[in-house]
């Protein structure tokens, strides 16, 4: 821990056990809106009883002390003593056996605005604990490998009363539970309200039966299904596929209005946004659906992955997260369509985590120093956490990837564990060493891959080389970035479009490495990084006609949506740059709207033509400084000119693609659906608006209203659309904020950020709700061209924003900080207005740990 201008740096090398065992904790809460009272009861074993330590214990400063005592007795007052964050009782005041600490502490949850800890939400309590929102609960060692069985007793009037583990006593005013698994704190969690559950019941493979329940707020019952379903999936999943089991006699989660994240995996309590957990076709649309789907099973699989075997300190945190969320992709590909949701999400990891590793903000998935953790919740952590493990399964194969699993629950159940202790099961399981592989955790930045070809005619066959080149930029702290392991997924085609050579995987070690292929007939056309089997920025000299025939021939159905990909965005950086260049790609999208053979979904991931980040992380990976209004008018021509060339078949496809019978969500009708809407917004551009309004109109449904409604916001409609939707669900919090975020993200850029400012002087803009907070700032900063409007308006508006937000929840402030993320790749005249905006931040008095970090990284 090293102090740097006032701040507090943590280091992964200073890690040091805790000096105590804490084998079990006993709390009792006397739950009161503004005087809460907690008293907790640990029995601690000294480490080592022939050298006496201090006992420190984290407390937050909302944390009032109202008795300490150690076997029953009350400590000299000159042994105890309160720091900032901390309480110490100094080691002459134990006694050298295990003892029993006992503390009485008063907090007020309705004054806790940041909602870490125990908070009011609509009149509900809850708790937010990870990573250390227990200390503002109450003094406690609070860090994930000190681990304790929980005991807990909750008296309050509210109807129901819940905490971790299993249920063992319910009297009028009183609920006792206790969690027979020891778990750090961070997983601790408490809901006392006015709630109604959705029920019913898992029976394990080994015979458990379990008892479900989704708990809502009275009148939302009828939104709840979806989750228990997704529920019910998500166990009988983790037991087919990774022979999991569930370990308690009750599982339930509750919606909360008030969040700060998506959801939380306390132990058999999961707490969760209410909008990851609530829909209706009325209310949620096909994207909200297949996240609650998703998230529901993330959370599930942390039983087993972060609770059972979790982080030994926080630096460890892809442990957890990276093996979670490649759990929960696995799920959905087998859920859904395997190859639809490999593009998703490739597309959302260089939309978010290449954006975060190319800027100030870059970070290794296991970075080695944080100053507030709660800041490393992030896109690399999770999402390229997740890369990581997809690269180590294709290099170990999946027998030796289900062995290496099999060695880590076994060996690894019930303990804190560390990277090294993950890196090693795949060693031991499979003989493979890993040294060079860590890189992918220690080493922040995305590695550039170049590809050459070169191409020998033979007697015998012909032989084609392929020379990689790898290279990563410097990231802040590490300008040494040495060649990492790199699994190059690459298949062949020939001339007439059949595969010649099936996914072969190239690993690559070297900075410079060639692999040869011989014995081929004819020049074929290399299909390379198949499935993204990397996350590298690949490039390679390829001219439109061969990306049009990958496009057409490739098998590998990645690939084939990356070589469409690469059409547009060679279409749209030329064009971006005052270039035309687009005949190919407007080609070729006219015979994949014909393909009537292809997936709906498939097809609309092609027509939807790459964001304007995307846009500008691509011209500034190819060292271009991107115009945001120029992107803009590229991609809006761009579309224009399809739909004008394509009219006919898109009108066609327009009529074929509805959706007959009732709303269901499943993969198929979604398709249509997506579909559907991805030719709207291409027709709306040229049609005069009429097709949208009359969907806006009739549709029953919330997925293509907001399709509708998108598409006429963009042109400038949709004011009677919105005003509908708004008397509508006044009353429903969900479809206010799609409300609220839709207005700045569809806006046309220069009037964003106006409308951003004219929405936040509403009273329905509750701005201390995170939901509602998140939907029009991130709506704004979802706007390329609107956030970086040249007159400085977006980041204006942001900054205003983020310093009202950073006293109540420094969290969220900090959080929505990385709008400003990429500000150093921009023009010097933004660049300015943009540093003018942080700067302001950082000089504001008493900033947050939390935003004072963000705000600083990004201006270093
Ligand atoms: N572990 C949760 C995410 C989460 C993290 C922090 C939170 O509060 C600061 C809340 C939730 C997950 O991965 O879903
Ligand atoms: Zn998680």
């Amino acid at each position: 821990m090293t102090q740097t201008n006032g701040q507090t740096v943590r280091y992964l090398a200073d890690y040091r056990p805790y000096p105590f065992v804490l084998s079990a904790t006993r709390m009792t809460f006397d739950l009161h809106p503004t005087a809460t009272r907690v008293r907790t009861a640990l029995s601690m074993v000294p480490r080592d009883p022939g050298a006496p330590q201090d006992l420190v214990l984290d407390g937050g400063k909302g944390v009032e002390l109202l008795s300490l005592t150690i076997d029953g007795q009350a400590p000299d007052t000159a042994h105890v003593s309160r720091q900032d964050e901390t309480l110490t009782v100094a080691a002459a005041a134990l006694p050298p056996h295990p003892f029993l600490l006992e503390t009485a502490v008063q907090i007020d949850p309705s004054a806790n605005t940041a909602f870490e800890g125990l908070y009011i939400s609509n009149g509900m309590f809850c708790t937010q604990c990870e990573a250390e929102g227990f200390r503002h609960i109450t003094f406690y060692p609070d860090r994930p490998d000190v681990m304790a069985t929980f005991h807990v007793t909750i008296d309050s009037d509210l109807p129901v009363l819940l905490s971790n583990g299993n249920p063992v006593g319910q009297s009028q005013g009183r609920a006792e539970w206790h969690d027979p698994w020891p778990k750090p704190s961070y997983l601790f969690a408490l809901v006392a309200g006015d709630l109604v559950a959705v029920s019913d019941s898992f029976t394990t493979r080994s015979g458990r039966r379990v008892a479900l329940n989704v708990w809502v707020r009275p009148g939302d019952g009828d939104r709840a299904g979806f989750a228990m379903e997704s529920l019910i999936k998500s166990m009988k999943w983790d037991e087919d596929v990774y022979g999991r089991e569930y370990d308690l006699d009750v599982f339930n989660i509750v919606a909360v209005d008030d969040f700060n994240m998506g959801a939380m995996e306390n132990k058999g309590l999961n707490i969760f946004n209410s909008k990851l957990v609530l829909a209706s076709p009325e209310t949620a649309t096909d994207t909200d659906y297949e996240r609650i789907e998703a998230v529901i099973a993330h959370e599930y699989f942390h039983n087993w992955t972060g609770n059972r075997i979790t982080c030994r300190d926080w630096f460890q945190l892809c442990l957890k997260e990276g093996l979670t969320v490649f759990r929960d992709q696995q799920f959905t590909s087998d859920m859904r369509s395997a190859a639809v949701k490999r593009i998703e999400d490739v597309q959302a990891l260089r939309s978010r985590q290449f954006r975060e590793d190319g800027g100030p903000l870059a970070h290794p998935p296991r970075p080695d120093r944080y100053e507030e953790i709660n800041n490393f919740y992030t896109a690399t952590v999770y999402e390229k956490g997740a890369e990581v493990i997809g690269m180590l399964k294709r290099l170990v194969g999946d027998d030796g990837y289900r062995r290496a699993l099999d060695l880590y629950f076994d060996r690894h159940d019930g303990d804190a564990a560390t990277i090294e202790d993950w890196l090693k099961v795949f060693e031991d399981a499979t003989g493979r060493d890993l040294t060079q592989f860590k890189r992918w955790y220690t080493d922040a930045g995305t590695p550039r891959l170049t590809m050459a070809e070169d191409w020998q005619a033979g007697k015998a066959g012909g032989t084609l080389t392929l020379t990689f080149t790898q290279d990563t930029p410097p990231t802040p702290g590490q300008s040494d970035k040495p060649p990492r392991v790199i699994p190059i997924a690459v298949g062949l085609i020939g001339p007439n479009g059949d595969e010649v050579a099936a996914t072969r995987v190239l690993e690559m070690t070297e900075a410079r490495q060639s692999f040869a292929f011989d014995g081929l007939g004819a020049r074929p056309v290399v299909s390379a990084l198949r499935g993204f089997s990397a996350p590298v920025m690949l490039s390679r000299p390829l001219d439109d006609a061969t990306r049009a025939f990958l496009l057409a021939h490739d098998t590998d159905p990645f690939a084939r949506w990356e070589a469409g990909r690469d059409l547009a965005l060679s279409a749209l950086t030329a064009a971006a740059q005052g270039q035309s260049a687009d005949g190919d790609y407007i080609e070729a999208v006219g015979r994949l709207i014909a393909d009537e053979s292809a997936d709906p979904a498939f097809r609309a991931l092609c027509l939807n033509l790459p964001g304007e980040e995307e846009i500008a992380t691509r011209l500034s990976a190819d060292g271009t400084i991107p115009d945001p209004d120029a992107i803009h008018a590229a991609r809006e021509a761009l579309a224009r000119r399809i739909a004008e060339t394509h009219l006919d078949l898109l009108s066609g496809l327009y009529d074929v693609m509805t959706v007959a019978g009732p709303y269901r969500p499943d993969a198929a009708d979604a398709a249509r659906r997506s579909l559907r809407n991805a030719v709207l917004a291409l027709l709306t551009r040229i049609d005069g608006g009429e097709r949208a309004e009359i969907l806006f109109g009739v549709a029953g449904n919330m997925t293509e209203r907001m399709a509708a409604l998108t598409a006429l916001l963009r042109r400038g409609r949709g004011q009677t659309e919105l005003a509908a939707l708004r008397d509508e669900f006044a009353d429903n919090r969900l479809v206010m904020d799609k409300w609220f975020a839709i207005q700045p993200m569809a806006a046309p850029p220069a009037q964003a950020a106006q409308i951003a400012r004219t929405l936040s002087q509403r009273k329905d803009f509750d701005w201390k709700n995170p939901n509602r907070f998140r939907a029009l700032l991130g709506g704004l900063s979802a706007n390329h061209a609107g956030f970086h409007a040249a007159d400085g308006s977006g980041y204006d508006f942001t900054a205003d924003w983020l310093l009202r937000m950073d006293p109540v929840n420094p969290q969220i402030a900090a959080r929505m900080s990385t709008a400003f993320e990429t500000w150093t790749r921009y023009d010097p005249a933004r660049r300015a207005k943009a540093l003018g905006a942080l700067e302001r931040i950082a000089s504001a008095d008493g900033l947050s740990r939390n935003t004072r970090e963000m705000v600083s990284r990004m201006i270093a």
